[in-house]
């Protein structure tokens, strides 16, 4: 892999879509006017788009407003509307239970199928899948006939080895079609999925297989990437080892996909064969491609999520069949315009949420064209995104501020070679985009005349919860803009959980909460309801509470500024700080660990960590290198430290509490505003530290 920037992101990263709400629809066009000059600035971008938008932006609100007004109203008719139901819900039971108790439920005693509603109900003659893989001649087209043909055969397999409805299949896969095909293959059944983004190491996969309880996984030999081979089955070989070691008889069996087999192949396996491994292709060969889809209450699990939190251990966020499904397939459709026909590129892994609602959910519920990436942005070179946008006449295309900054590093050159008229909308998701950034994406890739979104959301949110909508609310760069409908923004004062009071030029700052539960919701953690309560609910009574911090500004933009919690977010990856030092502190020569996040040019942030060391050892080029390598192992390679600081010892207060945020200070060269040191157990450690820090 060429990278001429000299730098290795891990992305998860390829980038990508509207329900039209309310009946009314809007004759949207996506197009924003055409902004001649280069040097545009954000105020002109702004005004131009705002004109155009002007009494679309009207019928927001009101919309947005009634929506509120009438949660059940705006979503009862809408989950009528968009997804077919094999038991009516009742519409006095549209939404039971409160963010106060934490017992929220939509369409409770509704049945339907998750799969089916992605699926089967479309035209079998439409594209569902195009598939490009690590090279680009590595093409695949799957109708959508073709699809649940499949995904029937391999619901049949999945039930050939005991597999049953509320059963937790784990899938850790390459970005290949059978992945898609298999966690929708779960939901036909009813099994409930948790995929592992195959960039996490065998002890990180070992403990979510644990964690749920799951007897079946579902894996490929190999992956691709970059143009290197990742040998995907020694890692759940690796993993498989763990869990016998905590509990011998949990998985019963390891499913394999095989990535070269052919209808013809034959019986050699191109793997090291374990006694639980069962070979994928051939299983699913032998079955029947039919499969009844299960029926499914609306509030049973689709699937679980692990990401990550401000402690050690990842929580198994829960999504349901009805609200989840409901709410993927509306913001796909509003956000990015979606129209019959669109080939929607959500260029995330399927191992991140951003690739359960927008790359398999969102888009398929809605019947469009879903493109699915298995590479890098810069293979073979950094033209690739164009060039696949040229060759499939991509529309909507969705990726992460990492990847655009990675790629405004190497220049126009590429850009200017493809034909990207295609385009009607670019997204943005993962970590606030700077203005810099959305600039070039807008006027350079979108040639200012495709509108960019700039979507937040969470895991725990199901889909996005503010972003501009193309044709309808103004885009700001920098700023998410305005919330989704159904979604009640506050801003709230963390010290005291008050609704912040505008200042004079009337602009809030404080913590995002939201008023009101939403179909897309998270329900609970795997089990471990209390600990969803602490998260979420409890730190202000009444709202969901989303860990960000937020600006306001008199018209009513949101500008994230980032985590209030320890999680950081590398290249749009996000990653909780406790994970990176349970994994430091492993190794014999660590004694503390502390990690903070710390400005990067392109990943957003970089991971800084801070190490005191054990009585008889010593700093060394080796040791370094150890840590880094035991960060990999225990969690995986996009979580590897970009610094190590080796400290005598770590700025503690009396009671023993790491200050992290002076740390944080110290790394972001903010020295001079250090605030308060009065506390630490021995404050002239500050300046050691800071010392070390400026000699590296
Ligand atoms: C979808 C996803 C969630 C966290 C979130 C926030 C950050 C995501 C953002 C954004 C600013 C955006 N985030 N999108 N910050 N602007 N458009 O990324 O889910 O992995 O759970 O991360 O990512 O900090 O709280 P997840």
């Amino acid at each position: 892999m060429k990278l001429r920037v000299g730098v290795i992101i891990s992305l998860q990263w390829l980038v990508s879509t509207t329900i039209v709400t309310g009946g009314e629809g809007f004759a949207l066009s996506t197009s924003s006017p055409v902004v001649t000059s280069r040097q545009t600035t954000s105020h002109e971008i702004e005004s131009v788009y705002a004109a155009k938008t002007i009494s679309s932006f009207d019928k927001y609100k009101k919309i947005h407003a009634e929506s509120i007004k009438d949660p059940e109203k705006y979503w009862g008719d809408l989950a009528k509307t968009e997804l077919d139901w094999i038991t009516p819900f009742d519409d006095d039971k549209i939404l039971q239970g409160d963010l106060i108790k934490g017992d929220v439920r939509w369409f409770a005693g509704g049945k339907l199928n998750a799969c089916y509603n992605a699926l089967d109900r479309h035209n079998p003659d439409d594209l569902a899948v195009i598939f490009e893989g690590d090279e680009p001649d590595d093409i695949r087209k799957i109708t959508y006939g073709e699809m649940v043909d499949k995904v029937s055969s391999i619901s049949n397999a999945l039930k050939a080895k005991g597999v049953k409805k509320g059963d937790v299949v784990t899938i850790y896969m390459p970005m290949i079609p059978e992945l898609a095909m298999t966690m929708l293959a779960c939901a036909r059944i009813g099994a409930v999925h948790s995929v592992v983004f195959a960039g996490f190491s065998a002890e990180a996969l070992a403990s979510r297989v644990l964690a749920a309880s799951c007897e079946v996984v579902v894996t490929a030999d190999h992956g691709l990437r970059g143009g290197r081979k990742l040998d995907l089955k020694s890692i759940v070989n690796s993993a498989m080892d763990i869990v016998e070691s905590t509990n011998k008889d949990l998985v019963k069996n390891v499913l394999v996909w095989e990535r070269d087999y052919k209808d013809d192949s034959t019986e050699e396996v191109p793997y090291e064969m374990k006694e639980k491994d069962v070979r994928m292709d051939f299983l699913v060969a032998d079955q029947r491609p039919f499969c009844a889809p299960e029926p499914m209450d609306a509030e049973d699990t689709l699937f679980i999520l692990y990401t990550s939190g401000s402690t050690g251990q990842p929580k198994g966020v829960v999504h349901t069949t009805g609200g989840y499904s409901l709410y993927a397939a509306q913001t796909t459709k509003n956000t990015f315009d979606l129209a019959p026909g669109d080939v929607f590129a959500c260029v995330a892994d399927c191992g991140w949420i951003t690739g359960h609602t927008y790359v398999v959910y969102g888009s398929l519920l809605n019947g469009c064209t879903t493109f699915m990436f298995e590479s890098t942005p810069v293979y073979p070179d950094e033209g690739r995104y164009w060039d696949m946008i040229e060759r499939h006449k991509i529309t909507q295309f969705y990726t992460a501020p990492t990847a655009i900054r990675l790629l405004m590093k190497y220049g126009n050159k590429a850009l200017a070679k493809y034909d990207l008229s295609s385009l009607k909308v670019l997204g943005s998701v993962g970590e606030p985009i700077n203005p810099e950034a959305w600039r070039w994406y807008y006027e350079e890739v979108g040639k200012s005349e495709v509108t960019v979104v700039d979507t937040y959301w969470q895991t725990e949110t199901g889909g996005h919860i503010v972003t501009n909508l193309p044709g309808i609310t103004p885009m700001k760069p920098g700023s998410c803009t305005y919330p989704c409908y159904g979604i009640d923004t506050v801003v709230l004062d963390p010290t005291n959980g008050n609704i912040v009071e505008p200042d004079e030029n009337g602009c809030v700052e404080g913590v995002l909460a939201i008023r009101q539960p939403w179909p897309g919701i998270a329900r609970t953690c795997l089990g471990d309801h209390s600990r969803y309560l602490t998260v979420y609910l409890k730190p202000y009574k009444g709202y969901y509470f989303t860990g960000d911090s937020v600006r306001r500004d008199a018209e009513g933009n949101h500008f994230i500024t980032g985590r209030v919690d320890d999680v950081i977010n590398v290249s749009g990856h996000r990653i909780g700080t406790a994970e990176v030092e349970s994994a430091l502190v492993l190794h014999p020569a660590v004694a503390q660990a502390a990690v903070v996040g710390k400005p990067h040019d392109i990943k957003g942030q970089g991971i800084c960590a801070f190490c005191m060391l054990k009585n008889g050892y010593e700093e060394s080029p080796e040791l370094i290198q150890e840590l880094r390598l035991k960060v990999r192992t225990e969690v995986g390679a996009f979580c590897t430290p970009d610094m190590i600081v080796i400290a005598p010892t770590l700025p503690m207060t009396r009671s023993g509490k790491i200050m992290r945020r002076i740390l944080r200070k110290i790394v972001c060269g903010e020295t001079d505003t250090l605030g308060d040191t009065s506390t630490l157990a021995d404050p002239a450690i500050v300046d050691t530290i800071i010392e070390k820090v400026e000699s590296l």
